[in-house]
């Protein structure tokens, strides 16, 4: 296999956390630096307190490095990011432009960056949104991805750096906590039923996502990121989809385990947001292009996160 110096941005967060993991089991615990502003207790491996949004910084680390691959995760998302506007346009296409930048400049092979479907808005068919839509996104969050996207499609066309990216739904895993999105609600739930505590719900029970289990995305990053560039046909950002459910549907699924966990419903802004992404969405494009294919619907999903959690609450003794 080919030698890699893989870099991590964002490497704390809720995807960061497990990837870089993953990314380590693949090429080795010497082979990936995770960065990130702040740092997991007990990490292991290799891991840089890197800015992204300062170009010196991440120069330096690159160099030092000898970096091959970069995955660029830091970001500010949806929830978060309505808070303080322009700082997360900032964040969100300043690290970005330096990333790509950074790339251009030291040959670097591959890049990959994620999207989300909160690129679509209003102007978009709801149910099994096509790859190829209008993205009118409602949030400063949403605008950053959808620019983001035309940015890497931009240096792969005129600099053939080979960047990547998926336009994530809402992922879920019991490995990490997510912060500060829309879809953050569908991991909390999980916690509070193991808990055995009730739950509060920002969203309305009918509030129908595009949703995806950890184990899925991770797989649908690593397919991607290998597939031979050929077989590449979208450039901007991939469509693909897990499951779609609502918060009645995840907590009648847990009721299933947890006959009397309770839900409430208190919509909050958050609401508007959900109501502006689509409720499904067709990624026949990567599985035609890499053969993506889900393996998780919700029961599934539901009983390994329940079993996990399960663990890892008696571990600490609740
Ligand atoms: P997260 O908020 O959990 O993690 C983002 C990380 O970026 C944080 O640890 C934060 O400290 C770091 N960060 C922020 N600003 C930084 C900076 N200037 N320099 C260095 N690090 C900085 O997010 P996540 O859920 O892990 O998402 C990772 C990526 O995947 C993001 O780009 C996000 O837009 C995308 N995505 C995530 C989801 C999801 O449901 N989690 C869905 C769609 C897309
Ligand atoms: C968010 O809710 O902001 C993220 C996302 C779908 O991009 N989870």
């Amino acid at each position: 296999m080919e030698k890699k110096n893989i870099l991590v941005t964002g490497a704390t967060g809720q995807l960061g956390s497990v990837l870089t993991k993953m990314l380590q089991r693949k090429h080795g615990l010497n082979n990936v630096i995770a960065s990130d502003l702040k740092k997991q207790e007990h990490f292991e491996g290799l891991f840089e307190f890197i800015d992204v949004t300062d170009f010196d910084a991440l120069q330096e680390s690159v160099l030092k490095n000898e970096i091959t691959e970069i995955y660029h995760l830091a970001a500010i998302l949806s929830a978060n990011g309505e808070k303080n506007p322009l700082n997360t346009w900032d964040v969100n296409m300043k690290s970005l432009f330096n990333v790509l930048e950074v790339s251009r400049i030291h040959g670097i092979n591959k890049v990959f960056y994620p999207s989300s479907i909160a690129v679509f808005g209003d102007n978009v068919k709801r149910v099994a949104t096509p790859q190829s839509s209008n993205l009118t996104p409602s949030t400063v969050y949403g605008i950053s991805k959808a620019s983001g996207e035309n940015w890497v499609n931009y240096y792969y066309t005129k600099y053939g750096l080979d960047v990547r990216s998926i336009r994530y739904p809402g992922i879920i895993g019991y490995q990490s906590m997510p912060s500060g999105g829309t879809t953050d609600y569908a991991v909390d739930i999980y916690h509070k039923a193991v808990k055995q505590e009730p739950f509060e719900c920002f969203l309305e029970a009918s509030t129908e996502l595009p949703m995806i289990f950890m184990d899925d995305a991770i797989r649908a990053t690593i397919e991607l990121m290998n597939a031979p560039s050929e077989a590449i046909s979208v450039r901007t950002s991939y469509n693909v989809s897990g499951m779609s459910f609502t918060p009645k549907q995840v907590f009648h699924s847990i009721q299933k385990l947890y006959p009397d966990f309770e839900i409430k419903y208190k919509p909050d802004f958050r609401q508007d947001i959900a109501n502006s992404w689509p409720k499904s969405i067709d990624d026949s494009f990567a599985k035609k292009d890499w053969r993506w294919k889900p393996e998780y619907d919700l029961d599934r999903m539901t009983t390994i996160m329940i079993k996990k959690l399960r663990a890892h609450y008696n571990a600490i003794k609740i």
